[in-house]
């Protein structure tokens, strides 16, 4: 309840901050993209978004989070020193995407920042295909027509049918971090699927949650065309990433 209050004004407060994780081409191990991940410092202390997103949804705040978010991310991309060739994706939530505000939101920071829509990808967790699937394909439609790209989050963790991709397309296929990180047969046969599934309908793969030079070669051998992870860099700030370009590029 408390935790509620305070997170419906957070953003009067300027208590929230968006970090950056860099996303790594497999072949050429080089930076492509970058991922904007939120966080909230409430009283000193960083609480995770994923404690208080599930809450912002619940309370109906997410449509203003979330457009902070991204209004937020896309002016930070306008200073990145790299910014001409990299992508910036930004994390969207269900009930951000099904509001009907959305639409209006990307195309007003569309038009402010002047991104290149081909240079923003949206992602959005695999669950929202337990939605109507109606309003999220329409959705989904209505952001690619923009030019916007779509990558789907945590894939292979939810319940949705795969047969939704053939209505949902999408750019981007993110290889949640529980397959990577186990080392077992059954993972490396549900990672070899999913690379078959993304290369059927035309999408990339991102591994998620590389932590070893041992896990990069190995989800490389298996065909991973992007690769995100503490091995390369952990979320930080818009300065360091900077930084942290200077010193890897
Ligand atoms: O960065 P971290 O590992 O703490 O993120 C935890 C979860 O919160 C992840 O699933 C991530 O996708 C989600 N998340 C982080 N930032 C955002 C955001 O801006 N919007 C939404 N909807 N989810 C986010
Ligand atoms: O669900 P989503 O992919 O949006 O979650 C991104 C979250 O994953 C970020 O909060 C980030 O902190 C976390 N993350 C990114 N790389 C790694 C990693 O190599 N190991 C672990 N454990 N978490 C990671
Ligand atoms: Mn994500
Ligand atoms: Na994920």
């Amino acid at each position: 309840q408390r935790l509620c209050e305070q997170l419906r004004h957070a953003i009067d407060k300027n208590a929230f901050s968006v970090h950056y994780q860099p996303i790594i081409c497999a072949d050429t191990q080089k930076l492509t993209s970058v991922e904007a991940l939120l966080r909230w410092n409430c009283d000193g202390k960083v609480i995770s978004p994923a404690r208080f997103i599930p809450l912002a949804e619940r309370t109906g705040l997410m449509p203003e989070i979330g457009a902070w978010v991204l209004n937020h991310a896309c002016i930070d991309a306008t200073e990145w020193p790299f910014k001409d060739d990299i992508a910036l994706s930004v994390n969207v939530s269900i009930s951000q995407l099904l509001d009907e505000t959305f639409i209006n939101t990307l195309d007003k920071v569309l038009a402010s920042t002047n991104i290149a829509p081909s240079r923003l990808y949206l992602e959005i967790t695999e669950s929202v295909f337990a939605n109507n699937v109606n309003a999220v394909a329409s959705q989904i439609h209505n952001v690619k027509a923009r030019g916007v790209k779509i990558s789907i989050d945590d894939f292979g963790t939810g319940y949705s049918s795969l047969s939704r991709l053939q209505s949902m397309p999408c750019d981007f296929i993110k290889i949640d971090r529980s397959f990577v990180q186990n080392t077992n047969e059954g993972s490396d046969t549900i990672m070899r699927a999913t690379m078959l599934i993304a290369n059927e309908f035309g999408c990339k793969t991102i591994a998620e949650g590389i932590e070893t030079l041992d896990q990069m070669n190995h989800i490389k051998t298996l065909g991973v065309d992007y690769i995100q992870g503490f091995l390369y860099a952990k979320p930080m700030p818009l300065s360091d990433l900077k930084t942290w370009y200077n010193e890897n590029k």
